[in-house]
């Protein structure tokens, strides 16, 4: 079995340990913030902070995952990707065994998706991006890196999202729609016209605030 360090011992970390329970990776322990050292999440010890990062990858440990969520803000995720990253440490993807995924479909490193999860024909999806519970990405669908598509939301055919994008908790996005990087679409929304970088925007049908 081959071991794993997550990174981020919260919420999101519970549903990567709970995935990883039927994956061929043992869990070595949680790196998280200083005062949750010693701490235990699901019965997995927080062995570090971010500082140790070098140690373990020199006593042996090549394999990590970035089991923070957060919501719309991915700077973190981004930072502590890359710092494990520049190390050396080798990022699987995630798949937890209920979702579906297309044979054709191409997935980056440290992406995780969740439980339910479908992932039809000829989707890409980047780097650490977060595919929640029961969401649906349909064919030729493009996701790129650092982004989290939340809980049930619903992306048709042909969407393409740019990095960094936070699509909220059931949203549904019809066919052919762009919606660009660093941007937040709030829960619950319809979006029915493309939207642009750098914006926050929600609604039935959704726009941009
Ligand atoms: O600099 C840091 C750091 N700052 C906070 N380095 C590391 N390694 N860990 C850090 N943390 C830790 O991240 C906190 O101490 C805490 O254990 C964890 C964040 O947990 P939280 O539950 O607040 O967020 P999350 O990102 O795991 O989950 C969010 O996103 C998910 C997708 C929640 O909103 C969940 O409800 C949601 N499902």
């Amino acid at each position: 079995m081959e071991e794993l360090l997550l990174i981020g011992g919260g919420g999101h970390c519970k549903s990567i340990i709970d995935t990883l329970s039927e994956h061929h990776y043992k869990i070595i322990g949680i790196i998280d913030t200083k005062e949750n050292v010693g701490n235990h999440l699901f019965g997995i010890e927080v062995i570090g902070v971010d500082d140790d990062l070098d140690k373990l990858f020199n006593q042996g440990i090549k394999n990590a995952f970035i089991s923070l969520g957060s919501i719309g803000d991915v700077k973190l995720r981004k930072k502590l990707f890359s710092k494990a990253k520049k190390i050396g440490y080798f990022f699987p993807t995630i798949i937890d065994s209920s979702a579906i995924v297309s044979n054709n479909a191409v997935l980056g490193n440290g992406t995780f998706i969740g439980k339910g999860a479908i992932i039809n024909a000829n989707v890409t999806i980047g780097n650490n991006v977060i595919v929640n519970s029961g969401s649906i990405i349909e064919h030729d669908c493009k996701i790129n890196d650092f982004c989290h598509i939340a809980p049930g939301s619903t992306l048709s055919g042909n969407v393409k999202v740019k990095e960094n994008t936070h699509v909220g908790t059931n949203s549904t996005i019809i066919e052919n729609i762009s919606i660009g990087s660093n941007t937040i679409i709030g829960a619950g929304s319809v979006v029915i016209k493309d939207i642009s970088d750098n914006t926050i925007a929600y609604g039935n049908p959704c726009k941009v605030v």
